[in-house]
């Protein structure tokens, strides 16, 4: 049997703050959003193996390290030669999970599974032409994947919230094309999130799965904003994949601004273009204008809709276009108001992000490791401000360089993906970590990796309050991390975690920080439906008593500048088993998971008109 290894261990190369690389690789490019594409969605034969049998020997060892792996090694696909051939598996034969989504929703016998799964999907491909270039592209999937195609190991991935790709130019066939991916959602403790979680480890191809062709030379990445020091500026970067000759020109249209660029470059694979507009309409939450933006390199053409604005900070003021802002939000778990299990779809986004919008907010926290790219697009275009979170929760694995590493690819990825949109404001590095040594070296260094591929943004991470050493009934925040971030941000549950609600009118707050404060997350667990007295747990009235008092109580705050209460809806958590409340779900929801209001979601709602 032929058995072809590639090994992908690549030289990388940093243009405009990206990482690229020269040969078959898995960072993404800009906007495959809006490429044209193939779908490889639907249903995909699988194979459960909580054994790994299909990818090691009996000794072992991976049979996709070996020369001559086992024919039962499961991304070969192999089917018996003649009727006495021994095959133990056959792809063909077993169910369908569809993709995207998690398969833990899909099936009663994997409700809590957690372990390696292998998916198949046969395809045919025809490129348009015969010279272009064919990518394979992943939104997500938890949480390490093995990627075969036709038998050729295409790499690996891991992390389960942020996209990859693969160029399968040279793999991919007319006909009969094998596609495997073995996905493994083990919780680890080097992972990222590591062990601990308070919500469902969903596991799955969970988005969606695309093929890409474009030209042989391409536009790979590009950011088009403003000028952070000149606002009337449009600055623009590119950079460009296999150039095609020294005179290509690089064109960047934006009619809405009258820009019809034919940009230059000394440099083969870099274009940059700046130009000064007095008639920019910004962003903004009350008008989320977006310009139609082209972007024509030889062959590659592309659209984007990408909107204009500053955001910054300036003392305990949060700066948008200039002006101060109140960042009226909601805490968002990626969960399907529609289906239960992970959201993936621009239905799921539309719906999670309509009830933000009726609650009032400009902003939402998407908690708590990147959402889907429709959730941005989609709070692009309705106007909210987002704030996007990689999974560096609670404990990390600190001392091991592979989990730091795992956490920078994460935000790379998501900083990749999102470079143009203007709803994403804030960059979160971690929620409730515990101070220590290893962890502050941990973040400073991703927090000065995070400014310098993106110095446009603003930095934060949902931190702990502490009592004041001082004062009494008061609290503070001590966290050195506190010092590194732009927008101060914590999680309190005074009413609910700590005391009771006539808790909140005892405590005061010793803020000594020059910054923005915003809470990232207070709340109390409700079951809807469940009534009674305001001080009975549980019941919808706990729940709004708490919000009231909380909103008053957090008001006192001077530096205050938003909050973003967890949380939106009732979702799945493993560590919530109080039968007949919680059966398995994080109750904290405004809305239960099946979209139905709770009396705190109009206590909130009026907070909001009011600001
Ligand atoms: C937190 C965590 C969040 C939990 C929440 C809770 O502080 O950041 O992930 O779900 O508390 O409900 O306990």
């Amino acid at each position: 049997m032929f058995y072809f290894y590639q090994n992908y261990g690549c030289l990388v190369l940093f243009f405009l703050g990206f990482a690229s690389s020269l040969c078959a690789q898995s960072h993404i490019h800009t906007n495959n959003y809006h490429r044209e594409y193939t779908s490889l969605n639907g249903s995909w034969h699988y194979i459960i193996d909580p054994y790994e049998n299909g990818y090691y020997n009996y000794r072992y060892e991976a049979f996709d390290q070996q020369e001559q792996p086992w024919a039962s090694a499961f991304f070969l696909n192999s089917k018996p030669k003649d009727k006495s051939d021994l095959i133990e598996y056959d792809f063909d034969k077993m169910d369908v999970l569809e993709v995207p989504g998690d398969w833990n929703s899909q099936s009663p016998k994997l409700e809590y599974y957690e372990g390696t799964i292998w998916y198949k999907k046969s395809f045919d491909y025809k490129k348009s032409d015969a010279s272009n270039r064919v990518f394979l592209y992943f939104g997500a999937i938890n949480y390490k994947a093995e990627v075969y195609l036709n038998g050729n190991k295409l790499g690996t991935h891991i992390g389960g919230f942020t996209p990859f790709q693969y160029e399968i130019t040279e793999h991919v066939k007319p006909s009969e094309n094998h596609l495997i991916v073995k996905v493994d959602n083990k919780r680890i403790k080097e992972g990222v999130p590591t062990l601990n979680t308070d919500w469902w480890n969903y596991g799955g191809i969970t988005r969606d799965v695309k093929i890409i062709e474009t030209p042989e030379a391409l536009v790979k990445n590009y950011v088009i904003q403003l000028s952070k020091e000149k606002k009337n500026t449009i600055v623009a970067k590119f950079s460009v994949s296999n150039p095609s000759g020294d005179d290509q020109k690089l064109r960047l249209h934006i009619p809405g601004l009258a820009i019809n660029a034919e940009i230059s470059s000394e440099k083969l694979n870099e274009f940059e273009w700046s130009g000064y507009r007095d008639h920019i309409q910004y962003w903004s939450p009350e008008n989320p204008k977006r310009y139609h933006v082209e972007i024509q390199y030889g062959e590659d053409k592309m659209i984007d809709s990408i909107g204009f604005r500053s955001i910054e900070t300036n003392g305990s003021k949060i700066l948008l276009n200039g002006e101060s802002i109140f960042l009226k939000g909601i805490s968002i778990h990626e969960e399907s108001p529609i289906r239960g299990g992970r959201a993936y779809s621009i239905e799921d986004a539309k719906i999670l992000l309509g009830h933000a919008k009726s609650l009032g907010c400009n902003f939402v926290r998407l908690a708590h490791y990147p959402h889907n790219e429709h959730m941005i697009r989609t709070a692009d275009r309705l106007g909210l401000l987002v704030w996007e979170e990689i999974p560096v929760y609670w404990t990390i694995d600190w001392d091991n360089p592979n989990t730091y590493q795992n956490a920078e690819d994460q935000i790379a990825s998501i900083i990749s993906r999102d470079i143009n949109r203007a709803s994403a404001i804030i960059w979160s590095m971690a929620n409730e970590t515990p101070n220590s040594k290893s962890r502050n070296k941990f973040l400073n260094k991703l927090a000065a990796f995070t400014k310098q591929k993106d110095p446009t943004r603003l930095l934060s991470a949902a931190l702990e309050q502490k009592d004041d050493p001082v004062l009494e009934n008061t609290r503070t925040i001590s966290d050195p991390f506190a010092d590194v971030v732009d927008v101060l941000s914590f999680n309190q549950y005074i009413g609910w975690y700590d005391g009771t609600v006539e808790k909140c009118n005892k405590i005061k707050w010793n803020i000594t920080q020059d910054k923005p404060v915003l809470i990232s997350e207070f709340g109390a667990g409700a079951k809807y439906g469940f009534h009674g007295d305001k001080t009975e747990r549980w019941t919808e009235e706990y729940q709004e008593y708490l919000y009231q008092e909380t909103l008053k109580m957090i008001d006192q705050v001077d530096q205050l500048r938003g909050v973003s209460p967890w949380i939106l809806m009732d979702f799945k958590s493993p560590r919530r088993v109080l039968p007949k409340i919680q059966d398995n779900y994080n109750r904290k929801g405004l809305l239960s998971e099946k979209g139905e209001k709770k009396k705190a979601f109009y206590v909130l709602q009026k907070y909001y008109q009011s600001k």
